[in-house]
């Protein structure tokens, strides 16, 4: 138990006690944010339209043929690198765009377009809609509902070349960036600078701002910055018909008329193709904390949270909790230490951000030692430095990948009032264990091998991840819509943050009602009457 030295390294060592920690980040963040890295020759991708035969292509959509390759050459000043082709390439290159991070999604595309310019998407959809060709626009690929991958041989609008910072206004923080921009470029861009995104995940080093926009992404610091729709002040977008239209201006500022590119945040690439985007980016902060605890209960990560909220205040940046087998996943896949010596079943990461490092410090480890007394946490640490820092987040942001390397995963990502959160785990599993499903002394060849719960406490976020030994109709269905059902129980949301993409297309009744899904219809409509627009994703199948 760590109690003694932290409160030691507390009272006795100002020193001891963390400096300005900005997280120290590089572009090759220590866990990879692209696929996982397999020991062994990983199993083929199973194509998703053999997992799913009821997802019948549909047969308006016309398929690619050497004249159209031809006339995309054309649009794109037949550059190689602008058309990836099933004439010209490998079936490993075009696996690339077809097969998601999780490798439990697979399209079969031929054909992969990487323009470079607006006028080049524009004049690529324009034509794609004439001749009735579904598309699918793509960012970093980094999703995690299957939307960004075809389902069938959809062509794939990739993003990542058009990866211009457009402009910084220095004195507002409005950034403008193509939406092909990889995050963490244009937080490095930014930090130099003097600001930071209001935006931060464990895909950083992947995922692209059009990306994160079209699936309004949350993340890390969704408690402190708010979400994209408060920050994205206007973006550039293509039509389903190749009209390029500026939604909103990048001013703070601007009620004429609907706000229309509120509807492209979290569209999942369903009413056009971003291409550009102005964001509101905070100074970067000169004093960073960053602290771990370990806790008895669910409720005490509650009872934490809401000290935190009181005592912490307006320097809360983060409030992330794990439970303990997401340590032990994250200890077995990854070379990562435990920051703290007592096993607990629950962990909670807090991070401050603010401009006063004396004030800050002094603010967190007060609190810290509060809550040590009172016995609200039986054990913490403050990081002291910033590889410290660096670590304890590491352990946090690696859980996505460990539970990607003990096998098949089922992931939900949950809204529902935080004191309900981890009754959607224990029901899980139980669940689970009551039809023999979940692995145990008595079940040790069951399916299920771990189910475990973590996420961002600050916005009633839940991250319910089952790792299984692979993916079967049959599992599948003792989980779905058993899981959405505990959800709508509590009046919460079946996607917090990665949208709905292929994955919970079939569920959306289980958080919006048929009146909202049919206005949903009529504006897709609106914006894409063909309906070349990544199809099959995003509304229940009629
Ligand atoms: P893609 O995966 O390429 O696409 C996502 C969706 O957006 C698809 O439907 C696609 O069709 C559409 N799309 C992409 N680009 C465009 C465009 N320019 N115009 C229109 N539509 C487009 N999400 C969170 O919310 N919070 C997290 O903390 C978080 N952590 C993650 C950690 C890891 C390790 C991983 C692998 C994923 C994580 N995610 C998280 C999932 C998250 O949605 C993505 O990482 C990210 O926002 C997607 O960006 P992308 O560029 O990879 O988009
Ligand atoms: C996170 O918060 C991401 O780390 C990924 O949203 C969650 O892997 C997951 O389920
Ligand atoms: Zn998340």
């Amino acid at each position: 138990m760590l109690r003694t030295p932290l409160v030691r390294r507390l009272a006795n060592s100002a020193h001891a006690l963390a400096r300005p920690t900005p997280r120290a980040r590089t572009l090759s963040v220590a866990f990879s944010t692209s696929r996982p890295a397999a020991s062994k020759a990983p199993a083929a991708v199973p194509f998703t339209s053999d997992k799913f035969p009821e997802l019948v292509r549909d047969s308006r959509f016309g398929s690619v043929t050497p004249e159209h390759v031809a006339r995309f050459r054309d649009i794109t000043g037949d550059v190689d690198a602008a058309v990836i082709s099933a004439g010209t390439n490998t079936a490993q290159e075009l696996d690339v765009y077809n097969e998601d991070w999780m490798r439990k999604y697979k399209g079969r595309t031929t054909l992969v377009l990487r323009p470079k310019t607006t006028q080049e998407v524009s004049a690529i959809l324009r034509y794609c809609n004439e001749h009735t060709l579904a598309v699918v626009p793509q960012g970093g690929n980094t999703g995690l509902v299957g939307g960004s991958v075809p389902v069938h041989d959809e062509i794939v609008i990739s993003t990542v070349r058009m990866n211009a910072v457009r402009s910084l206004d220095e004195v507002s923080g409005i950034l403008t960036a193509e939406a092909g921009c990889v995050l963490e470029v244009l937080d490095l861009h930014l930090r130099e600078r003097g600001f930071c995104m209001p935006l931060d995940l464990g895909a950083k080093g992947s995922c692209n701002i059009g990306g994160n926009v079209a699936s309004n992404a949350g993340g890390l610091r969704l408690l402190r910055y708010g979400s994209l729709h408060g920050t994205v002040l206007s973006m550039e977008v293509v039509l389903a018909d190749g009209t390029i239209m500026e939604l909103g201006k990048p001013l703070r500022k601007d009620n004429t008329g609907y706000d229309l590119k509120q509807l492209f945040i979290g569209s999942e690439g369903t009413l056009g193709m971003i291409t550009a985007v102005s964001i509101l980016t905070p100074p970067k902060s000169s004093a960073v904390n960053v602290a771990m605890l370990g806790v008895k209960s669910f409720a005490e990560v509650q009872e934490a949270f809401r000290r935190a909220r009181l005592e912490l205040g307006e320097i809360l940046s983060a409030f992330e909790f794990f439970d303990r087998t997401c340590m032990d996943l994250v200890k077995r896949h990854l070379p990562i230490r435990e920051p703290l010596e007592t096993k607990s079943p629950f962990y909670v990461l807090i991070e401050t951000s603010g401009s006063n490092k004396d004030h800050d410090d002094e603010k967190l480890a007060t609190f810290l030692e509060r809550l040590l007394e009172e016995e609200v946490v039986q054990d913490g640490a403050l990081a002291s430095d910033t590889a410290q820092a660096h670590a304890m987040w590491n352990v946090r942001e690696s859980i996505t990948e460990a539970c990607s390397k003990e096998g098949g995963n089922f992931k939900y990502d949950l809204s529902v009032p935080v004191p309900q959160l981890y009754a959607i785990v224990d029901a899980m599993r139980a669940r689970l264990a009551d039809l023999g499903l979940l692995r145990s002394d008595s079940a040790p060849t069951a399916p299920v091998t771990n189910v475990v719960g973590f996420g961002h406490i600050g916005d009633g976020n839940l991250h319910l991840n089952l790792t299984t030994t692979g993916w079967t109709r049959e599992l599948n269905d003792a989980i779905e819509p058993f899981v959405y059902e505990l959800v709508q129980a509590r009046n919460g949301s079946i996607s917090a943050e990665h949208g709905l993409g292929l994955m919970k297309a079939p569920y959306l009744e289980y958080s919006k009602s048929p009146e909202a899904i049919e206005l949903m219809r009529r504006v897709k409509a609106a914006f894409d009457p063909k309906g070349i627009l990544n199809p099959y994703k995003y509304f229940p199948r009629q």
